[in-house]
């Protein structure tokens, strides 16, 4: 059989925010996984069209298409292309579950959740010449999954290759995450086995690692586990977690120990009360300052997810927000505009009170204002959230944020990442466009192995210092 697997992306001619730097990022992991389960003999092509040309006059047995909300009208028009040939056509993703009717007219088969035990189910349903229309995942394990087909993906098109994921889904339950919709009917939270985890990080090459969790730390005894494993492998990493969780025992610690370098964190709001609203129990009363100043004092760098435009924001939350990251020396944030999911119980509560603008999805990307806020207006929550963007960035408070590191080796690596990430964007943008990236990563590669060995060499005297601390 001839299969074709496409992630769809928005175009750069049609979008004003095409971000090369943003969208060469990482590669489809979730459609590598799903190929692992096709059979030796049948011919497999892996496209991303965020990193390279999709041709559509060719005529697979079936297509299979990944679709997330801003990218459905696109995947929706690739659908109808290659049906009008009479190819098979399979839409999943998270989009697919959250608007399954929606998606069901652009395909031959949906799959509402996650694939891991229903396309294997498809395949052989295909096979014998009885697809399903609708196939709904209840089953939810990471036990038997096959090794990701990283042979399909082409390395050289991404500034992180090496992404991996070793878990499903949160323990939480935010009101606006995407979560509780795809994981519906079965466990929202799974890891895979520890020894499969570390087999799938010994087959990726060079040092750097970038996990794709939504919470790596959110068993507690897995990631202890997993990171003992680490210890030795000599790896560096990046990862994402909970502010709750880098405050809890000495998980953090362990993970410093085993390699990671930098955590993505949700800080989301600084106000009680939006946190109460939206649900983010893990950050309640919980001070952020401590949990920030563990992580530099690990020597790990803090990626701060803030969303702007919750019902206690009003027009004094950009300023205060950006002031208080840069004071805390945050090295990079990211800025949401809160965004309904269709599926979140943010959606419904919106939905119910009339609240939501429209339902243009390629619009949906949690840049532009698709809902009325309660205390300002769409347009001041859209330039106040340029404004941060902007005022974040700047050199005057990248400066502010790397002097508030101790020690000029913390401080200097503030610095670069922060410069090096929005201010040297359009030379990033160069290097992929003009296809330079392969030559540039075993430079990149070098100076983080650098770093690492600094890093390395500091740790041992810690952890000389400090003896059974992991
Ligand atoms: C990596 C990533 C990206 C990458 C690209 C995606 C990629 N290369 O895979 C980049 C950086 C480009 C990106 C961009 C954006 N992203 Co993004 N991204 C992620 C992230 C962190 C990991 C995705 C991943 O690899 N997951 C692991 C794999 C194993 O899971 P999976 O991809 O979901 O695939 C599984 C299932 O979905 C299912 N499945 C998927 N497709 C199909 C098809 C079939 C036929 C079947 C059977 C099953 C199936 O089976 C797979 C295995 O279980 C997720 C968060 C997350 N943890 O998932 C957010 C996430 C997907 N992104 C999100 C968003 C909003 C965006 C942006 C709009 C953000 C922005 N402001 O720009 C853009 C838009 C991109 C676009 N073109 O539309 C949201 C999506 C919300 C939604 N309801 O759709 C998420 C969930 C983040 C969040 N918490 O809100 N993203």
């Amino acid at each position: 059989m001839k299969v074709k697997f496409i992630l769809p992306a928005l175009l750069e001619a049609k979008s004003p925010f095409w971000r090369p730097i943003k969208y060469s990022l990482f590669p489809p992991l979730g459609l590598a996984t799903l190929a692992a389960y096709l059979a030796v003999d049948d011919a497999v092509d892996l496209i991303d069209e965020h990193v390279e040309t999709l041709r559509t006059d060719d005529e697979p047995d079936l297509v299979v298409i990944q679709v997330y909300i801003t990218n459905a009208y696109r995947a929706y028009a690739i659908a109808d292309q290659y049906r009008v040939r009479g190819c098979y056509v399979a839409l999943g993703g998270l989009h697919v579950t959250s608007m399954p009717d929606e998606a069901a007219a652009h395909a031959d088969s949906i799959f509402l959740g996650p694939g891991e035990e229903t396309f294997p189910q498809f395949l052989c349903d295909l096979r014998d010449g009885r697809p399903k229309r609708r196939y709904t995942s209840p089953v939810r394990t990471l036990d038997h999954v096959p090794p990701v087909r990283r042979d399909l993906i082409k390395r050289e098109l991404y500034l992180v290759p090496n992404s991996i994921v070793v878990s499903r889904g949160c323990p939480h339950h935010c009101d606006f995450c995407y979560k509780d919709a795809f994981f519906e009917g079965g466990r929202g939270f799974y890891t895979q086995r520890v020894d499969a985890a570390l087999a799938e990080i010994e087959r990726l090459p060079g040092r750097h690692l970038y996990f794709l969790d939504d919470h790596l730390l959110g068993n507690a005894r897995f990631a202890r586990a997993l990171f003992d494993g680490m210890r030795g492998m000599n790896r560096v990493w990046q990862a994402a977690a909970t502010v709750d969780s880098i405050l809890r025992g000495d998980l953090i610690e362990c993970a410093a120990q085993a390699g990671l370098r930098s955590l993505f964190v949700g800080f989301e709001t600084l106000s009680q009360d939006n946190l109460r609203a939206s649900n983010k129990k893990q950050n309640l009363r919980r001070s952020y300052a401590e949990a920030i100043a563990r992580l530099h004092s690990l020597g790990i760098m803090i990626n701060g997810s803030f969303v702007f435009g919750m019902d206690d924001d009003g027009p004094d939350v950009f300023e205060r927000t950006v002031e208080w990251a840069v004071r805390q020396g945050i090295t990079t944030a990211t800025f949401h505009i809160l965004t309904p999911y269709p599926g979140t119980a943010l959606y419904q509560r919106m939905h119910a009170a009339g609240r939501l603008l429209h339902s243009d999805w390629s619009r949906y990307d949690t840049r532009q204002v698709v809902f009325k806020p309660a205390r300002l207006t769409p347009d001041k929550l859209k330039t106040g959230y340029d404004r941060a963007y902007r005022e974040f960035y700047t050199w005057f408070n990248i400066a502010r944020g790397a002097l508030s590191h101790v020690g000029v080796k913390h401080q200097l690596k503030h610095f670069a990442y922060a410069a090096g990430w929005k201010k040297f964007e359009p030379l990033w943008n160069f290097l992929i466009k003009t296809r330079r990236l392969p030559h540039m990563l075993p430079l990149l590669e070098s100076i983080l192995s650098e770093l690492q060995k600094t890093k390395t060499r500091h740790q041992t005297t810690d952890r000389l210092e400090e003896p059974g601390s992991c």
